[in-house]
Parts: structure tokens; sequence; C-alpha cells
């Protein structure tokens, strides 16, 4: 018997915008799977260096694509990560940013215990669209889409209609 086709979708978007707390939930109604890259990264220590300005360990990108090129051939995966330009174009089926107004997001980073710099820097990556800006160079434009992320009605929303659109294209694909 052949498996099912699942599709493959992106979560971006600046950090605290809700990519988790959205992804996490779509993958229960969804019985996708869920894979978060921060966490991937730091359980198999996929690095490659210390960003010592942001005290964050920089990722190793091509170890990343390397643990996830099977569950990506083989579908049915959510990704959710803070970048979207290192990931294979063939990978996604659709891509989401997720977009958060400036004042919500600098509460939700600052009670994330995020200050100083890092807290600008990633307001204003926000305020530039600088992922929106990736997401359009790095995979076809009709298959990136804007999400408002302001509010739980907003959360509510697209869970919804993520739900219908993965619906509607394994119908469409089995
Ligand atoms: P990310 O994974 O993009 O860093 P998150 O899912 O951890 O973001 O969410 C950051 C915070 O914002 C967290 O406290 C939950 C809250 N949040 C997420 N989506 C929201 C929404 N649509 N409305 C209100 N709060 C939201």
């Amino acid at each position: 018997m052949k498996m099912k086709k699942r599709p493959n979708i992106l979560l971006t978007g600046t950090p605290g915008v809700g990519k988790t707390t959205l992804g996490k939930e779509l993958a229960q109604q969804t019985g996708l799977t869920y894979v978060n890259i921060g966490d991937l990264a730091q359980e198999g220590q996929l690095y490659d260096g210390y960003d010592h300005e942001y005290q964050c360990p920089v990722l190793d990108e091509d170890k990343v694509v390397d643990e996830l090129e099977d569950r990506m051939t083989e579908g049915g995966v959510i990704v959710d990560y803070h970048g979207c330009d290192l990931f294979p174009e063939r990978w996604f089926h659709i891509v989401f940013v997720l977009r958060t107004d400036n004042t919500r997001l600098y509460s939700r980073l600052e009670s994330r215990g995020y200050s100083g710099k890092k807290l600008q820097d990633n307001v204003q990556c926000e305020i530039f669209q600088t992922i929106y800006e990736e997401a359009v160079d790095a995979y076809r434009e009709d298959i990136v889409h804007q999400l408002p992320s302001n509010t739980p009605e907003d959360l509510e929303r697209n869970l919804d209609q993520i739900l219908q659109w993965t619906q509607q294209w394994m119908k469409d694909h089995n």
C-alpha cells in the first residue's frame, strides 16, 4: 500500500511572532510532525562556532539540512525557524511568514528576557520585514503568505486557514 502524500509547511518570521505556538497546535490538529530547528540543532549539536555579539551558537546549516533531508523527502513536516534561505526550495509546498505589530513584539521579547541590542535588533528585523523579504527571495512568490499574528483570534484564524489548506492539498495529491 502506498503511503499518503503529505505536505511540508514552513513557519517563519522574527523571533516572538508565534511560530512555535502555531506550529505545535497545527501539528496536533493535522497529525503532521512539528520540527523546531533551534531544538533540533541543540539536540544534535549542529553548530559551527559561537556568536559572541549575540551570545549564541552559530547554526551549521549544512548539517541541519542533512539531518532533515530524509524526513522532508517523505513529507508531512512543519518546520519552525526564524530564517528561511538555508533550506532547499524544493522542500516546501507552502511558506507562512508570521507578522506582529512592533509594540506587541517588543513586550513579548521583553518578557522572554531579551534586552538591549538583542531586543532592538529583533524588533528592527520585524519593522524592516527582513524575513518576509528573505522568503520571497528564496521561494516562489505564490507559495509565500504573510499571516498577522497579534491576538488569540489571529491564531485561531491562522490555524483554520492552514488546516483547510492542508486538507485540500491532501485531496489534490492522493
Ligand atoms: P516564536 O516561536 O515565533 O518565537 P512563540 O510561539 O514562542 O514565538 O510566541 C511568543 C509569545 O507570544 C508567547 O508568549 C506566546 C505569544 N503568542 C504567540 N502567538 C500569539 C498570538 N497570535 N496572539 C497573542 N499572543 C501570541
